[in-house]
């Protein structure tokens, strides 16, 4: 835990930092440094009681289980495979929107292969999600794990089907790829150690009711 008069807030830098600079600053704080240019991990603010670290997005929940930060903002994929254990999530910032999908190639008969009972070769990152969603429908599949690029996969015969964050669609349809089911809808939610949500009550509650008030406006 860091110390008691003051709290860290865990960010990934790109979209999900640009689009929590306007809730910073609701919360009447305002970072000392750019994450984008800077090389900084921890970053201060402002305020004397934030301070900010930059981590990787699917490293936020782990910071703060652990509570080597009291807060982060992570979205639901992210939350989702990391399980959420010693985390509350008080706020859905609805922010960093998108799609988790099933998307394949143009062409390929998803919902035959379904019906038919056929065994699915499905590249991913979210193995977690996607075997909830498949087992949830009863169909049989192999998953492979990816680390990125998972659009590739089914192009060069590694995949049958992807499962992977769509927001505009951009990407999919460059590489010749369709939609054709959507798992659940996606967007950034605020969480809090469990531990640093008593002990510095204080400090937190504030921030979580200005996210609050900030998200719903
Ligand atoms: O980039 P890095 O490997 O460090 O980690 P990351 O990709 O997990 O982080 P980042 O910053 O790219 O994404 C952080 C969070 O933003 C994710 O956990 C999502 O909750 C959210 N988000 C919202 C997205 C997207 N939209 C999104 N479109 N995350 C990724 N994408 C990718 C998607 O995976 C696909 O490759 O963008 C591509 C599709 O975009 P369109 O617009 O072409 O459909
Ligand atoms: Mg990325």
């Amino acid at each position: 835990m860091t110390t008691n008069h003051q709290v860290t807030l865990a960010l990934s830098k790109g979209r999900i930092f640009e689009e929590t600079v306007p809730l910073l600053a609701a919360a009447g704080i305002t970072p000392n440094e750019n994450p984008e240019s800077s090389r900084k991990l921890i970053i201060g603010t402002n305020r004397p009681d934030v301070r900010l670290i930059i981590v990787r997005a699917t490293d936020v929940p782990t910071y703060v289980q652990h509570g080597a930060a009291d807060l982060g903002i992570a979205g639901k994929d992210v939350l989702v495979e990391h399980g959420g254990e010693g985390l509350y999530q008080p706020v859905d910032l609805n922010i960093a929107k998108c799609r988790m999908m099933v998307a394949t190639p143009v062409g390929f008969d998803y919902e035959a292969a379904v019906r038919r009972g056929a065994r699915l070769r499905v590249a991913t990152k979210y193995t977690k999600t996607a075997r909830l969603h498949f087992a949830a429908k009863g169909v049989h599949v192999d998953l492979i794990k990816l680390y990125g690029s998972m659009e590739l996969a089914p192009l060069v015969g590694l995949a049958d089907v992807i499962v992977d964050l769509v927001s505009t669609g951009g990407t999919l349809k460059a590489n010749n790829l369709v939609a054709v089911e959507e798992i659940m809808p996606i967007s950034s939610r605020l969480v809090v150690n469990q531990a640093s949500m008593k002990l510095k009550h204080e400090l937190i509650q504030p921030i979580v009711e200005t996210f609050r008030r900030a998200a719903s406006a």
